[in-house]
């Protein structure tokens, strides 16, 4: 499995106890590896950078969408339906960086556009 793909799954399948809590669910080396200029903080186009390219990994078969097959390892059933927000069964480019964003914006507790560790 490849470092972005572990990280993809941490992070949509962080558990809601510690959503709730305000935390990332990332590991230390997870926070480091999408906080490229080491910064200490990953910013909104850091994470955005980081995800497009995780969707991309994902996309195996280059559709510009992914398929409930393609995420079969990272995402159950439930969390594939909360990212296909227009139910058609395929998660595409703009639902899944629309949800990885608002996670972002969901854990950037105090609004200045940074993710602290
Ligand atoms: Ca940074
Ligand atoms: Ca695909
Ligand atoms: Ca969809």
């Amino acid at each position: 499995m490849k470092r972005a793909h572990l990280l993809l799954a941490a992070l949509l399948a962080a558990p809601a106890l510690a959503l709730a809590q305000g935390q990332t669910g990332m590991t230390y080396e997870q926070f480091n590896h999408i906080d490229k200029d080491g910064s200490g903080t990953i910013s909104e186009t850091e994470y955005f950078t980081f995800m497009e390219g995780a969707f991309k990994e994902l996309d195996t078969d280059r559709n510009n969408s992914l398929s409930r097959a393609e995420t079969a390892d990272y995402l159950t059933d439930d969390q594939f339906s909360k990212v296909d927000v227009n139910e058609n069964g395929r998660i595409s480019r703009q639902e899944f960086l629309d949800h990885v964003m608002s996670e972002f914006h969901y854990h950037d507790s105090n609004k200045d556009g940074e993710l602290h560790p």
